[in-house]
């Protein structure tokens, strides 16, 4: 026999509105409401529970001020790791922007290592290349551009958003149009900057990267969702802070194979079911890194990532 619904517990039943948060710092955030309304949010309980991104009901203002009640089940969440915690950067995500470019000091792992997060997390990627007004490297940024283009079958677009801004906003936006966009980059590669051109009323502040230490200068310090409207449509863009390593504790075996077609194409016939296609005898894969068939880079960075895996093991 079923049994009675049980009776809510939500002290606040029937006294909440949906709210989307926009900045979390520590204990405190804030949320914009359905008719754009912001307020400064406390957490209830004080979990530490909320990220940029996340649809939460909040209780009724005082003042300024809501309590978030409850946070809303999330359709993703991305995130890094390394063997002590969880770094979570954005929820309800519908496409991850990697920004890039050749300065400061570009690290092509980091754009690799947040490729594969988002896509184990099943969220769409555009891979940003920034700065093509630089001469310096140029021909490397576009034979990387290539790389992830022709190997690695993702969406690859090239701009300059300081010399170029309109032609960089006007391809950017129709990318962007509808959906909830997380910039994502090393330090210093132009997140914000984007950010600027395609919703100048963000404002964000930007920053010159140091020329002596070819670092950027962790200019945002704070993951902020924008609400704007550009390309006839309502968009999210959340602008985050640069960091250095994209840790992937999280990932295994069969995230990391699925999440690099290049060379997952190639392991169709090795000799054992279950060849790591690191060291094993009758490897597929090491017969297509010997025929060129797969970038010698990408396969040391595969096998770089395997070895964590394997270490990781208990
Ligand atoms: N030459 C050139 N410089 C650019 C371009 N886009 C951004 N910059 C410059 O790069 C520097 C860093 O830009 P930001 O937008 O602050 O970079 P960010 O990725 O937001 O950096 P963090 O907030 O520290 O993560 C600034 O001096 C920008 O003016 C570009 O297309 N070409
Ligand atoms: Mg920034
Ligand atoms: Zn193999």
């Amino acid at each position: 026999m079923a049994r009675p619904a049980k009776k809510s517990q939500d002290p606040v039943e029937g006294q909440t509105f949906p709210a989307r948060v926009t900045r979390t710092h520590g204990r405190h955030h804030f949320v914009t409401d359905a008719s754009g309304r912001t307020f400064e949010a406390h957490r209830r309980g004080k979990k530490s529970d909320v990220v940029a991104g996340d649809n939460v009901l909040c209780s009724e203002p005082h003042g300024n001020v809501v309590a978030i009640e409850r946070v809303l089940e999330r359709r993703n969440l991305l995130y890094r790791s390394d063997a002590w915690r969880i770094k979570e950067l954005a929820a309800n995500l519908d496409l991850v922007a990697v920004v890039f470019a050749q300065r400061p000091a570009f690290n092509p792992w980091f754009v690799w290592k947040a490729v594969i997060a988002a896509r184990c997390e099943n969220i769409p990627v555009l891979l940003i290349r920034n700065k093509t007004d630089l001469v310096e490297d140029a021909a490397r940024m576009e034979d990387f551009c290539r790389l992830m283009q022709d190997d690695c079958g993702e969406d690859v677009i090239a701009v300059s958003a300081v010399c170029d801004g309109e032609k960089a906003a006007e391809q950017i936006a129709a990318r962007f149009a509808g959906k909830t966009v997380l910039l994502v980059g090393q330090s210093g590669m132009g997140k914000s900057t984007i950010l600027n051109t395609l919703c100048p009323e963000a404002a964000a502040r930007t920053q010159e990267y140091s020329h002596a230490l070819n670092l950027g200068k962790q200019t945002t310090t704070t993951t902020t969702l924008y609400q704007s409207t550009f390309a006839g449509r309502e968009n999210a863009v959340i602008d985050s802070p640069g960091f250095q390593e994209f840790g992937l504790a999280h990932i295994d075996a069969l995230g990391l194979l699925g999440a690099m077609p290049d060379i997952a194409r190639h392991a169709e016939g090795c000799r054992f079911y279950n060849c790591t296609h690191t060291a094993e005898p009758g490897c597929s894969v090491r017969a297509a890194l010997a025929d060129g068939k797969i970038r010698p880079e990408r396969y040391d960075f595969y096998c770089a990532l395997m070895a964590e895996i394997k270490n990781r093991r208990p």
